[in-house]
């Protein structure tokens, strides 16, 4: 880590202030979720060496209440002559009767490893006699065999592997143990239709209401199926993907004392590599969301500890949102929170409009569209910057006769995350090149759009600027 990139990345316009992220450099999956003895602890891929992919460490960090961060030494790095020597790739955490153990992919050639703490997971010893899996099955011909994640499961534990078989599509296999050190393999849990062969990498398996969830990544995807599960069988229903927008990845749930089950994944980047390089920094962890299963369907909600964040407090009263209103200039910022709440009355669409230069030249939209019933992102203005890519997202949204439209959007700089009544969520990210690139503004097609409130926070630091 250089103190150049921590001095470009403190400068950086687009380096958000209350997401989680390392001081600078390069991040991307979560890893090891764990809450231990009342902290969240958050382990994370992290090269500390460049603003791109390497020899791949567990960076770590502490939290008391999902908000508030704090940085903690990098847990695990290769060993050299070992089976991680080339890199700690992902994996997941479990409290093995007590003792913290971390269970990781090392790399050339892929095998999985483990590791346990004894000082309340700052510092690990890996396993003597790691690998604890060398090798994929016999037989099977893989695309991939990683990121290892374990549960507790019939007097032993379960794991899911991401892997992919060829001439048939990704896979997820699964193993299980006594003891955390023999696995046997069980078979494959899911295996792709030819979809493509590419290996589904950072699988998870884990009830949730009456259902369970089998979540996996394609890149740039996080896809999510919902189904049943029983004796090492996986019925599926139906596929979601865990988060809608185009930017959030590797996503890893794990549940929390008060039986939450939390998800947490990558936000990767939208600007070239010289521009990353240049910035300093690269890759930031989503906000902390609470998972939910309501008649089969899978939804999502921020986690309520965010609003520890909020600073000073604004509140616009109800209006008739016509066909465009942009807000008076005085308290828009791009790093806050807005909940709005919008009746549509008998419009087709109405949008919110955020990070707008006061001429338009530049903004973001965010529209629901009733025929279709999506909420769409629509950044094809964001940034006057050539280089940045803006793709164009949507995500289903059924809205009840009368239900209001409610939208939860965080600004963080760069990064918008857009939580929807409870029911999706759409990161994405942005670079406006304008410093006047912040008010915000309403827009509908037809009559009847009506807001009933918005409310406006201020965002403190996470604490890891
Ligand atoms: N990133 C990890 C792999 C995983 C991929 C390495 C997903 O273990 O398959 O950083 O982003």
């Amino acid at each position: 880590m250089s103190s150049d990139h921590r001095q470009r990345a403190l400068q950086d316009p687009h380096r958000p202030l209350y997401h989680f992220l390392p001081p600078c450099m390069w991040m991307n999956d979560p890893n090891g979720l764990i809450h231990w003895r009342g902290q969240y602890h958050m382990f994370y891929q992290y090269n500390p060496d460049r603003v791109g992919f390497g020899a791949m460490r567990w960076g770590h960090a502490v939290s008391d209440d999902l908000a508030h961060w704090q940085h903690l030494p990098v847990a695990l790095s290769p060993t050299l002559g070992g089976p991680d020597k080339d890199g700690v790739y992902s994996g997941s955490a479990v409290d093995d009767h007590g003792r913290p153990t971390l269970i990781y992919t090392g790399i050339s050639p892929e095998c999985q490893c483990i590791a346990t703490s004894d000082d309340d997971l700052v510092t690990w010893q890996k396993y003597a006699g790691n690998p604890v899996i060398p090798a994929p099955p016999a037989g099977l011909a893989v695309t991939g065999f990683r990121d290892p994640y374990v549960w507790r499961e019939d007097n032993g534990w379960s794991m899911v592997l991401g892997s992919g078989i060829r001439g048939q599509g990704g896979a997820v296999l699964l193993y299980h143990s006594s003891d955390l050190t023999e696995w046997t393999y069980r078979g494959p849990l899911m295996a792709g239709d030819q979809e493509s062969e590419e290996t589904w990498e950072c699988p998870s398996l884990f009830p949730l209401g009456d259902r369970h969830v089998l979540l996996y990544s394609v890149f740039p995807f996080t896809y999510a199926w919902v189904g049943q599960y029983a004796q090492g069988s996986f019925t599926p229903e139906q596929r979601v993907y865990a988060d809608w927008g185009g930017e959030f990845y590797a996503a890893q749930p794990f549940q929390d004392a008060s039986g939450r089950r939390l998800l947490f994944g990558w936000v990767f980047d939208r600007r070239s590599d010289a521009a990353r390089e240049q910035a300093g920094w690269a890759g930031l962890m989503s906000l902390p969301r609470v998972l939910t299963m309501r008649d089969g369907q899978l939804g999502v909600s921020a986690a309520p500890e965010l609003a520890s964040l909020h600073e000073e407090a604004y509140e616009v009263g109800a209006f008739d949102i016509g066909e465009f209103t942009l807000l008076p200039e005085v308290c828009w910022h791009d790093t806050q929170e807005l909940q709005a709440e919008i009746d549509l009355g008998a419009a087709q669409t109405v949008s919110l409009i955020i990070r707008r230069s006061p001429d338009g030249e530049e903004y973001t939209e965010l529209r629901y569209d009733r025929a279709s019933g999506q909420l769409q992102w629509l950044p094809e203005c964001s940034s006057l910057d050539p280089d940045v890519e803006r793709i164009p997202r949507e995500a289903p949204l059924t809205l009840e006769p009368d239900e209001p439209l409610r939208l939860q959007v965080f600004l963080d700089r760069s990064v918008v995350e857009v939580f929807a009544n409870g029911q999706v969520s759409l990161t994405g990210r942005i670079y406006p090149t304008r410093r006047d690139s912040q008010r915000v503004a309403f827009a509908s097609e037809g009559a009847g759009a009506r807001l009933n409130s918005l409310q406006a926070w201020r965002m403190q630091s996470a604490g890891v600027f």
